[in-house]
């Protein structure tokens, strides 16, 4: 399969793949190098992408947004209620999860983020097959930092419901760092030089500080603001003009949801000319009650609005630099991406936190796909790509938590994966047992996780323990790992014993041909595996294959209406072609029987389109369609003749 990185981004998603030994980004059905991560819903079929948005402001109601933000996120997480005011879609909450609730095919339906983002994703695999004509079936997705274990989990099992093999979940902006580092060709061999990455997107701003040496990088510490994007600023100023509104025009957006749409977008966009401009004018035609509204915003009026934005602005900065043990002036350079960091106050307040200039060496809007396309590569058994070797960093303390053993007296617990901890990570823990047991992995500090995030990450339960005879516990050896994805697991686990064993010596002086000699030493040996069976955060196997099922039966759906749709189009567009020749070049090759004939015929064809044939089925279009053809093809035979003849007669008189 071709290696596949995507960038889920709350507004854009960016698509790379590896392939003509390089990394490309994809541009999606309208030539877009980002596609909008927006899942709408209609009467027949889903519009998924850049169809999601056309259709946005006609169906507010029924399109989904901010996908990432509702992924895994618990109904009673306070930042819950922080997401629903930018929802134009009824989210609903049941059993503590979020659901989407919208209009579908005529009947109120509900889907979990996890089913939304599966469509979503199966989306840009159909995107890329198309681009590519090649195999999609192994992804890197890149998520947020924050993300914890339950919505690495939500979407580990979305790629897995749209078809897609997770070969690794990684954070966007560690992936934006692997690009550095794997395509930047002046990094030291030996003292390494300190990076920071800051990204401000959409609704998240992350900051990453590693240390490139060639061919490899280490995080050294990372941080982030959950709540910081392009999206406050934009609500910010559509809050603004709300107000303004209501005393100069006397309309209430606010009450108006296609009304605050509408200026939402608009300040989107005038958020945009403010980075270029210190000031600018802002128009919407007959945005409710038919008034016209029409005002304007200066740069400094905008900061003045994302003031409280902007007051915190320095904070993931200065804990990313805590977590690396860095000060400022220990970063050698300070790389820029994501959307929001093209505000000129930001990045003004970004270089005085840093106390250096910025640089971009990395592209705004494509680093972190290009690194993720690169990360899966890396996993690929097939393809061979520059080694690169790279740590990340451990966002939250994970300790594990066993049953007390009555006949020992091990602790029952143990922080395992220490917060700033580098991952991938193995470790191995000795606990003596004389019966089968539980193990459980929890975050350690509820209070440094997001408001809300329950600390239960998996549970195992160990079986298969004997112990010896005359003794009352045995070693266990417990193989914990927290994992390229980031997920925090129990590998394996098994029993060891002391046994007397013949090892033989190592002598490098003997001569070749001598006997060998052994010598008698107690050893640790392994006795048994255990038996382990885990609960973790992820979809339970059946409900994920109720999933698939469900997302591979809409995408067939949806396929049959997109053909359908075609074939309508080519039946209407073939009348008219037909009727337009019969006029002119096919005119000499019909009888008037004929030509009456295959009017009127048209003519009702028409007729039937406008009417009953409005919303038909693929068949009926396509035999209304062989109906007409196989006259007008008659025609078209005998003028396809006349046409060669002519022709021949041309290459004789050449000839000759
Ligand atoms: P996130 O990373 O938060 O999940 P994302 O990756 O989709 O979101 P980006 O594509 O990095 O976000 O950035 C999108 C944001 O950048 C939008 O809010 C957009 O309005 C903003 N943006 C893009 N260009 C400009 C500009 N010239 N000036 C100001 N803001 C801009
Ligand atoms: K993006
Ligand atoms: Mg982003």
């Amino acid at each position: 399969s071709v290696p596949f990185g995507v960038d889920l981004g709350n507004n854009n998603t960016v698509i790379g793949v590896a392939r003509n030994r390089g990394i490309d980004i994809l541009v999606n059905e309208v030539s877009n190098r980002q596609t909008p991560s927006i899942v709408g819903f209609g009467a027949k079929s889903r519009a998924i992408g850049e169809s999601g948005k056309t259709q946005q402001n006609s169906n507010l109601k029924n399109t989904v947004e901010h996908l990432v933000r509702i992924l895994g996120l618990p109904a009673d997480s306070p930042d819950y209620e922080i997401e629903k005011k930018f929802f134009t879609s009824p989210l609903i909450e049941k059993d503590n999860e979020i659901l989407s609730e919208v209009n579908f095919q005529g009947k109120k339906t509900t889907f979990t983020p996890i089913q939304l983002v599966a469509m979503y994703l199966n989306k840009i695999k159909n995107t890329a097959i198309k681009e590519t004509k090649g195999k999609f079936t192994d992804i890197c997705l890149a998520v947020p930092v924050w993300f914890t274990e339950k919505q690495r989990s939500a979407a580990s099992d979305a790629c897995k419901v749209a078809g897609l093999n997770p070969v690794r979940i990684v954070n966007d902006i560690t992936a934006a760092a692997v690009g550095y580092g794997v395509f930047k060709t002046d990094l030291p061999e030996d003292e390494p030089k300190k990076v920071a990455i800051v990204d401000i997107g959409h609704s998240t701003y992350s900051v990453l500080i590693a240390a490139f040496k060639k061919g490899e990088l280490k995080v050294l510490g990372s941080a982030s603001d959950k709540h910081f994007g392009g999206r406050d600023f934009d609500y910010a100023i559509t809050k603004h003009f709300a107000e303004e509104f209501k005393s100069k025009y006397k309309i209430d957006i606010t009450q108006n949801p296609k009304a605050w749409s509408r200026v939402y977008t608009a300040a989107e966009r005038l958020k945009k000319v403010l980075s270029a401009n210190t000031t600018a004018p802002f128009n919407v035609e007959s945005v409710m009650n038919d008034v016209d509204v029409s005002s304007s915003l200066t740069r400094e009026e905008l900061e003045k609005l994302v003031q409280p934005l902007l007051d915190r602005a320095h904070i993931p900065v200065e804990r990313a630099l805590a977590m690396a043990g860095l000060k400022a002036e220990d970063v050698d350079t300070v790389e820029v991406v994501g959307g929001c960091t093209r505000v000129p106050t930001l990045k003004a307040t970004l270089s005085e936190v840093f106390g250096k200039p910025l640089s971009f060496t990395l592209n705004q809007d494509e680093a972190i796909a290009r690194g993720a396309a690169f990360i899966c590569a890396m996993h690929s058994p097939t393809l061979r790509v520059r080694p690169f070797k790279f740590e990340d960093v451990n966002p939250y303390s994970v300790s594990y938590y066993w049953d007390k053993d009555p006949a020992a007296e091990d602790d029952d617990h143990l922080e395992v994966f220490p917060v700033g901890g580098s991952f991938p990570s193995t470790k191995v823990i000795t606990l003596y047992r004389s019966q089968d047991f539980n193990i459980e992995a929890r975050y350690t500090d509820k209070n440094a996780l997001p408001a809300g995030t329950q600390e239960f990450i998996g549970r195992w339960s160990i079986k298969g323990v004997v112990v010896n005879e005359g003794e009352d516990t045995i070693q266990t050896k417990i193989k914990l790992r927290n994992d390229p994805s980031g997920f925090h697991i129990v590998e394996s686990a098994y029993t060891v014993e002391k046994k007397t064993i013949q090892e033989p010596i190592e002598d490098p002086e003997a001569d070749e041909d001598a006997e060998p000699q052994y010598r008698t030493v107690e050893k640790l040996v392994k006795k048994n595996d255990l038996e382990i069976t885990g609960q973790t955060l992820h979809l339970p196997d059946e409900l994920l294959n109720s999933y698939l099922e469900t997302e591979a039966a809409l995408e067939v759906q949806d396929k049959l209406v997109a053909d359908t749709e075609e074939r309508k189009n080519a039946l209407e567009e073939y009348i008219y072609e037909l009727r337009g020749k019969l006029e002119d070049q096919y005119k000499e090759f019909a009888s008037e029987q004929e030509k009456t004939k295959l009017t009127a015929k048209l003519e009702k064809a028409e007729e039937w389109l406008y009417d009953e044939g409005y919303d038909s089925t693929k068949a009926k279009y396509i035999a209304k369609y062989e109906e007409l053809a196989s006259i007008g093809n008659v025609i078209r035979g005998r003028y396809l003749a006349k046409e060669e003849e002519k022709k021949q007669a041309i290459r004789e008189k050449e000839e000759s």
